[in-house]
C-alpha cells in the first residue's frame, strides 16, 4: 500500500527559450501545475499538461487546478492506494479532466517506483535502452528562417522533422523543404485546421513523401479523418483525437489513421496511455510518444513511456535546452548525436527535481493534506 500524506499543488511560470506558434496560436510562456506527492519520507511529481487556453483540449491549467482540489486530490488522499495503476478506479466517478488525472496518477507511478527501488521505465514495462528522438518545427515568420531552424535540428541528429502548418504555411513550405532535403523523415501536424473542402490540397501533399499528417482535421473526429484516409497514400497520425483505449480501437478498426501518437496527459495517466500502445501494437500500428513543451519532470515520464516496445518511431520528446534556458530538473535531458536520449536506469524517474528552482517560478501554491490515520 501507498501511504499518500500530502499533496501538494504548485503553479510554476516559465518563459519558453523560443516562441512556439501552433495553428491554434503563439505561446511564449507556459503557466504549469505540478503535482507533488509525499509519502512516508518520499517525494514524487507529475506535471499537468493542460495550457492556459482550453485550445489543445478543453482542459487549461485553472480547470484541472480546481478539478484536483476539490475531486481528484480528496479522492487519492481517501483511497487505499495500491500502486499507479489503481487510480484509474480512484477516478472513476469524474468524467472527462484527463489531463488533471494525468498529473496525479503519474505521481504515483513515480512514487510506486520509488518504493519497489525500479527505474519508472522498467515499472511501465519499458524494453528500450535509448528512444529515437524527433523535433516539432513551429510555424515561423518566413521560410529561409525555418531552413535555418531545421539546418541546426539536423545538425543535432535529430532523426525526424516535424513541421507545424496551417493554410498558408503548407504546401509552399513543404516544397521548399523537400527542394533542399528530398530524403529526411518529414511529417506535418496541423492541429485540425483543415476541412473536407482542403480534401485536394492534402491529397496533393502525397508527392511530399511525408512519414505522417498529423491531425489534420477536428480535434474529435474518426469518421472524416477515415474518409480522408482512403483518399491519401501517406498514413494520417491521429493525437487530438485519441482519448482512451476504446478510440484507438474504433480510429484503428475505422481506418482513421495508420499511426497514433501517444501523450499521456491527452489519455489521462500511464495505465490508459500503457492500454493504447498495446492495441495499437496487437494491431501493427506503430506509435510515438507526443510533447506538450514540458519540463523536465512530465519530460522525464514521456522518456519512461517511450522505452515501450512498439514506440517505434522517433517521438517529440527532445532537449530540455530546446524548451527552457534552465530546467527543474538535474541533470537537463540531453540528446546524443544519432538523436537518442538514454533511458535512465536509476530508480523513479532518474533526475532529481530542483526544489529550489522551482520554489523561486512559484506563483500560486495550495496542500491538500491526508486526515489523520488510523493505526491498528
Ligand atoms: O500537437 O503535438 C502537438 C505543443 C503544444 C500543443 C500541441 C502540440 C505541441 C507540439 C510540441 O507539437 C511538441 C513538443 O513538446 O516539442
Ligand atoms: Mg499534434
Amino acid at each position: 500500500m501507498l501511504h499518500i500524506d500530502a499533496i501538494h499543488l504548485r503553479e510554476i511560470n516559465m518563459p519558453l527559450a523560443h516562441p512556439f506558434e501552433t495553428s491554434f496560436g503563439m505561446t511564449t510562456s507556459r503557466r504549469i501545475l505540478l503535482i507533488e506527492l509525499e509519502s512516508e519520507g518520499l517525494t514524487s511529481w507529475g506535471e499537468c499538461v493542460a495550457g492556459e487556453h482550453p485550445y489543445f483540449s478543453d482542459e487549461t491549467i485553472d480547470t484541472a487546478w480546481i478539478i484536483t482540489e476539490a475531486e481528484l486530490g480528496p479522492r487519492l488522499l481517501d483511497a487505499d492506494v495500491e500502486r499507479g495503476g489503481s487510480c484509474a478506479k480512484i477516478f472513476g466517478q469524474i468524467r472527462g479532466h484527463r489531463m488533471a488525472k494525468a498529473a496525479l496518477e503519474n505521481a504515483v507511478w513515480d512514487l510506486e517506483a520509488q518504493v519497489k527501488r525500479v527505474s519508472l521505465s522498467e515499472l511501465l514495462g519499458g524494453t528500450r535502452s535509448v528512444i529515437p528522438c524527433g523535433v516539432s518545427i513551429g510555424i515561423q515568420s518566413s521560410i529561409p528562417h525555418l531552413i535555418d531552424k531545421i539546418e541546426t535540428e539536423l545538425a543535432a541528429g535529430y532523426q525526424r522533422i516535424k513541421l507545424k502548418c496551417k493554410p498558408g504555411w503548407d504546401t509552399n513550405v513543404f516544397e521548399a523543404v523537400r527542394n533542399r532535403w528530398p530524403d529526411i523523415t518529414l511529417s506535418c501536424d496541423a492541429n485540425s485546421v483543415y476541412r473536407m473542402r482542403d480534401l485536394n490540397c492534402i491529397v496533393d501533399w502525397d508527392r511530399f513523401n511525408l512519414l505522417m499528417i498529423e491531425q489534420p482535421l477536428w480535434w474529435d473526429d474518426f469518421y472524416f479523418h477515415s474518409l480522408l484516409q482512403k483518399r491519401l497514400e501517406t498514413p494520417l497520425c491521429l493525437d487530438e483525437s485519441i482519448r482512451n483505449r476504446r478510440d484507438a480501437l474504433a480510429a484503428i478498426a475505422m481506418e482513421s489513421c495508420g499511426i497514433i501518437n501517444i501523450k499521456v496527459g491527452r489519455v489521462g495517466g500511464f495505465s490508459e496511455a500503457i492500454g493504447v500502445h498495446n492495441i495499437a501494437e496487437e494491431r501493427a500500428v506503430p506509435v510515438w510518444c507526443g510533447g506538450m513543451l514540458e519540463t523536465g519532470i512530465g519530460r522525464s515520464h514521456n522518456i519512461a513511456l517511450s522505452s515501450l516496445p512498439n514506440f517505434t518511431l522517433p517521438g517529440d520528446v527532445s532537449a530540455s535546452s530546446r524548451y527552457w534556458s534552465q530546467d527543474i530538473i538535474e541533470p537537463a535531458v540531453t540528446v546524443n548525436d544519432k538523436g537518442e536520449i538514454v533511458v535512465p536506469t536509476a530508480v523513479g524517474r532518474g533526475f532529481e527535481v530542483q526544489r529550489d528552482r522551482i520554489d523561486a517560478l512559484t506563483v500560486r501554491r495550495q496542500t491538500l493534506q491526508a486526515k489523520a490515520r488510523v493505526t491498528a
